[in-house]
């Protein structure tokens, strides 16, 4: 007899040289590392209170950006996609991380020239969209449709500006809506889908990581936090202010799927 698939987040710890993270678009300043690492407990504590299995990987202390486990795969039913990563300095995150995903999913690699980082990959439902950014070139969006298309995903790209990842313009919260700030994205690819406008004050809110009837939002954004408990969202507001100064935010941080052990 089959087991119940369980929601199932992968996570790792902060480094200890999380000081030298690669950055896109912010300025580089001062990480309080035991904040960080308290900070990224409390998000698995979340997680975790949530209903979630939270795997922790080991650290890997001189990685500075290995907390951001979102970036070296993505998850489908089907199969385990390794990225290759957009910047070289992030790239021997994923070997870790393609071990564990290993447990729960046949693995397949992305190939040179192939760049994509998970954080431009957005689900919903059979339809993934996929940011062209800095970081994912042509050549990545093109490998990830040849890999998932004959599972019946359909791949939809999307241009994004100003910002490092597409999920840092938008993401997807369930009931065929996104949060977004339309500022750093084309929004024509999301014409099936309800767009809920991020507060203008608040353009970096819409980094939300939305499970079931819950979304994970930064406390620093209170205003969009009400935009989405109109919505008939139940925010859990947490503290990620270290966090989001290495241009991480809330989905960065796990690999989310459903797995039978
Ligand atoms: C980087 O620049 O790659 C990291 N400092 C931040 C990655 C954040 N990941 C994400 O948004 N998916």
């Amino acid at each position: 007899m089959n087991a119940l698939p369980i929601l199932t987040a992968i996570t790792r710890p902060v480094s200890a040289s999380i000081n030298r993270c690669e950055l896109g678009y912010l300025p580089r300043r001062e990480i309080d590392f035991q904040k960080a690492a308290a900070q990224h407990a409390e998000y698995e504590a979340c997680l975790a209170g949530l209903g979630l299995r939270v795997v922790s990987l080991a650290p890997e202390p001189d990685l500075p950006d290995a907390v951001f486990v979102e970036d070296p795969a993505i998850v489908v039913g089907e199969v385990a996609i390794v990225t290759r990563m957009g910047v070289v300095s992030r790239r021997p995150e994923a070997e870790s991380v393609a071990r564990e995903l290993a447990r729960y999913r046949p693995v397949r690699w992305l190939r040179e020239p192939a760049t994509l980082d998970g954080g431009d990959v957005m689900h919903a439902g059979s339809a993934l969209y996929v940011g062209s950014s800095r970081r994912t070139n042509a050549a990545g969006i093109r490998q990830l449709a040849d890999e998932l298309e004959p599972f019946g995903y359909a791949m939809a790209p999307v241009e994004v500006r100003d910002c490092l990842h597409m999920k840092s313009a938008c993401c997807y919260l369930g009931n065929e809506t996104i949060l977004a700030n339309r500022a750093w994205i084309d929004p024509a690819p999301f014409r099936n889908l309800r767009i809920l406008d991020v507060a203008p004050e608040e353009p970096w809110a819409a980094n939300v990581l939305a499970i079931g009837e819950s979304a994970i939002l930064p406390s620093c954004f209170p205003a969009t936090r009400r935009i989405l408990e109109r919505a008939g969202w139940n925010v859990i507001p947490v503290d990620v202010s270290e966090i989001m100064k290495a241009e991480g935010g809330v989905t960065c941080m796990s690999l989310i799927f459903e797995a039978q052990l």
